[in-house]
């Protein structure tokens, strides 16, 4: 080896070029209006104090991007931020007895550190930490605004309740009945909250076949699509008479019910209402019969015990309850028997439903068990009703009643009634002093000082609002905050926006479908309602990645004892090898375990390359060296630019094969691999780059040159180059014409006439030959 080419050590370089680009600025953003600007997102961690592998393979497959697009010639903004509201930070409080604010900060800063080892070109000028009020004054702005527009209201339903972290759940968060966060059996419970009119955007939220001229994954606009789940139907109305149907008939009451299939009237052979709808009272009231009363009665206590999603599965059993009143048939004016049934949804439709046994498998599984008619029907019938279009979609659920989070900026006044704090006021400020243990009542709702206020009306005495918002709402918008997050005259300024917005690319988790994309959508379109942006999608992109798994194959979990430490591998490979490897792994979007022992491999990848300079000469390239250098050039870039990181790795694997196979490499050669792989290794690339190709006075980092321009005609293949190898090791290669690749046995003579070959052939015998055409020639001896 070269005596003056020192060994590849990772710690000796990577700290100290972090330290030089942050003293130069390098990762700045600075708008550039000449140049096409490229805004990379990533969904913000939560700051849980550790910043683990699974945040490594997220974060680090957007900087390889966003380096490129940066030599590509464009100006890119990669900002990041904390989501730092929520539930975690409040119950490590109540079991440690540490402030939610503090263990929240300390973890920013921990967390924050880590990052630094990532080698990344985030631009932390413009780090956004939900949890300040610098950032939360806008949340209660654009709440104010919401409840301006009616977009923002106060009403009282059915909801989710998680009886252990004592709030409520958006139906995003219940999963398989239980809460997302903590694994609790979900109970339904009256509760009176704030709700955001997301229904209002439901025709808007729909994604159409050209996927809203954007590009999100086709799984994910159908999930949210199903979500939606728009249908087009009629509500009809059937009269009802209470009681008996030898009782008089009463007129003003009557039952309408929404269906899809109104074609099937004919065959409404009964009616089946929610447990919780609204005439169940009235007939209970005018029920003459006390059995019926009483059995209805339990019925109705019992199936509010269930969870929306248990009453919704196919499988379950469906139960029901006879009423006592019958309904009148509007299309064959029989009479029909009034059910409540708890496979009927409360907020879906009306609440009621017409039960056609003979069309429908749910109907008549349901009269199967209750021994109803069942009657045919014509498909054709027409009964009078009024068009209707429904959505599963239902209004999102806003408010929590919980400590850590953004105060509802409301006052309840007893003569105004709600009065919003006016926007000068803002923010209403999080106190730090509250009991925050769970009590079934907001947390803010004990600090007597916080919660008296005088009403801005009337000046008289009022009650602030104890509860706070959903953290999904800070993660509707924390993007356009990005831009500038110091900014003090609105939550973002419309002109600096428009000139950075939307973004170019949403890295983020599949988990996220249904809920916060679902979310920052909405936002989008109510800003533009407000005529503060003038595009209908935040995101011209979206790509999720999957998760890392422990090496035995299941969820990384300190308890299970299967986590792997990103610390830990910097130390023993450094930040680029373990770069390097997390996006050769696997493709991005794919979930899989962690190899003990194949990060190894991506060091060695890296030290051959570190070695080549040993064999740096002046020579002009080859027309072969050529192809190589252009066609992988472009191979990586265009890899890159797809987000399929592990092959653009293993190009890079293959040219390393191609160069160490010849007896030196030229300094075009070396500039172009180390540029081709600095988006990747962005330490080793700058080591190598200002010991061989830095020329000015001035500091010139790689990671501010261009991406190579590629000559297509270069790529052209007219000739290939065939790797020689001698029991599977690379040792010489051999160059021939495109047409003549297919002539094994030419090849394979002139492979053996190779002068290095013919040194590692020498005393030995050729046990097998293997050809794979145009590529590989593999003596086995
Ligand atoms: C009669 C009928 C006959 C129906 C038939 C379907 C098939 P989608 O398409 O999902 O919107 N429905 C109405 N309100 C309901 C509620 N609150 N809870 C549960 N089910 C309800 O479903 C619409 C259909 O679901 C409606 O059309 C209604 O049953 C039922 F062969 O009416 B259909």
């Amino acid at each position: 080896m070269n005596p003056k080419v020192k060994k590849y050590i990772p710690s000796e370089i990577e700290e100290k070029w972090r330290k030089i680009w942050a003293e130069q600025g390098l990762y700045k953003f600075v708008p550039t209006p000449n140049k096409d600007k490229y805004y990379t997102l990533v969904e913000l961690p939560y700051p849980s104090g550790d910043l683990h592998i699974g945040h490594w393979f997220t974060f680090v497959a957007p900087d390889v991007l966003s380096r490129y697009m940066r030599m590509k010639g464009k100006n890119v903004f990669f900002p990041m931020g904390y989501d730092a509201f929520g539930l975690p930070a409040e119950n490590a409080a109540i079991k440690r007895g540490v402030h939610p604010k503090d263990w929240t900060e300390k973890n920013i800063e921990t967390m924050t550190k880590q990052f630094e080892t990532m080698g990344t070109m985030i631009d932390w000028d413009h780090v956004t930490i939900t949890c300040k009020p610098e950032f939360y004054t806008w949340n209660q702005w654009i709440f104010e605004k919401m409840y301006e527009k009616g977009i923002a209201y106060r009403g009282k339903t059915l909801s989710n309740w998680c009886p252990t972290d004592q709030t409520v759940l958006a139906n995003e968060h219940v999963e398989n009945g239980k809460c997302w966060r903590c694994g609790s059996v979900v109970i339904q419970k009256e509760v009176e909250q704030w709700f955001l009119k997301i229904t209002d955007y439901a025709e808007e939220l729909l994604w159409d076949k050209d996927g809203n001229g954007v590009e999100w994954p086709k799984s994910v606009m159908a999930a949210q699509n199903d979500w939606i789940g728009r249908s087009e139907g009629l509500l009809i109305e059937f009269p009802v008479g209470i009681a008996t149907s030898q009782a008089p008939r009463n007129d003003d009451l009557s039952i309408t019910v929404f269906t899809t299939r109104s074609d099937t009237t004919d065959g409404a052979s009964f009616l089946a209402i929610a447990p919780e709808h609204p005439l169940v009272e009235e007939i209970l009231k005018q029920a003459k019969n006390d059995e019926i009363k009483r059995n209805v009665e339990e019925y109705i206590k019992q199936a509010k015990e269930k969870t929306e999603l248990e009453r919704k599965e196919e499988a379950k059993e469906k139960t029901g309850v006879f009423t006592g009143v019958m309904a009148e048939n509007p299309v064959t004016h029989k009479e029909i028997p009034v059910w409540i049934a708890d496979y009927v949804l409360a907020n879906y439709g009306t609440g009621a439903l017409m039960g056609v046994p003979f069309a429908d498998e749910r109907d008549g599984e349901f009269a199967k068990k209750y021994d109803l008619p069942v009657v045919p029907t014509t498909f054709k019938a027409k009964p009078e009703g009024k068009k209707h279009i429904n959505y599963h979609l239902h209004d999102w659920s806003i408010s929590r009643q919980r400590y850590w989070g953004t105060p509802v900026p409301m006052i309840h006044c007893p003569k105004d009634g709600i009065v919003p704090v006016p926007l000068d006021q803002l923010p209403v400020e999080l106190p730090y002093d509250v009991d925050y243990q769970p009590k079934g009542k907001p947390p803010l709702a004990s600090n007597e000082e916080w919660m008296k206020v005088t009403c801005p009306k009337c000046g008289g005495e009022a009650r602030r609002d104890p509860e706070t918002l959903d953290t999904f709402f800070d993660s509707s918008w924390y993007y356009y905050r990005y831009v500038d997050p110091h900014y003090a005259k609105g939550p973002f300024d419309p002109k600096e926006v428009k000139k950075l917005m939307p973004v170019d690319i949403y890295f983020g988790g599949g988990e996220h479908t249904l809920g916060h994309t679902l979310y920052a959508r909405f936002f989008t379109k109510f800003f533009k309602d407000l005529g503060m942006v003038d595009f209908s999608e935040f995101a011209k992109k979206r790509v999720q990645h999957g998760i890392v798994l422990g090496p035995d194959g299941n969820k990384m979990s300190k308890s299970k004892g299967n986590v792997i430490n990103p610390d830990d591998l910097v130390k023993e490979f450094g930040t680029d090898a373990v770069r390097v490897y997390l996006s050769f792994m696997m493709p991005y979007n794919a979930t899989g375990p962690w190899a003990p022992g194949a990060m190894y491999g991506t060091f060695k990848f890296l030290k051959r390359i570190w070695d080549l300079q040993t064999r740096l000469v002046d020579h002009n390239t080859t027309k072969v060296d050529q192809l190589w250098m252009h066609r992988t050039a472009k191979k990586v870039g265009d890899d890159i630019a797809l987000t399929k990181f592990n092959t653009a790795v293993s190009e890079l694997m293959k040219w390393l094969n191609y160069l160490e196979s010849k007896a030196s490499v030229t300094f075009e050669e070396y500039r172009w691999l180390l540029i081709s792989l600095s988006p990747l290794a962005p330490h080793i690339t700058e080591e190598l780059w200002q010991l061989h190709f830095a020329t000015a006075k001035k500091f010139s980092s790689i990671h501010t040159e261009s991406w190579p321009k590629i000559d297509d005609r270069l790529i052209v293949e007219d000739e290939v180059t065939i790797v020689l190898q001698i029991n599977g090791k690379v040792r010489s290669q051999l160059v021939v014409s495109a047409s003549e690749k297919d002539k094994k046995e030419e090849i394979e003579k002139l492979a053996k006439a190779d002068e290095k070959v013919q040194k590692y052939l020498e005393g030995k015998e050729i046990k097998k030959v293997i050809y794979v055409p145009g590529k590989i020639v593999n003596f086995v001896v």
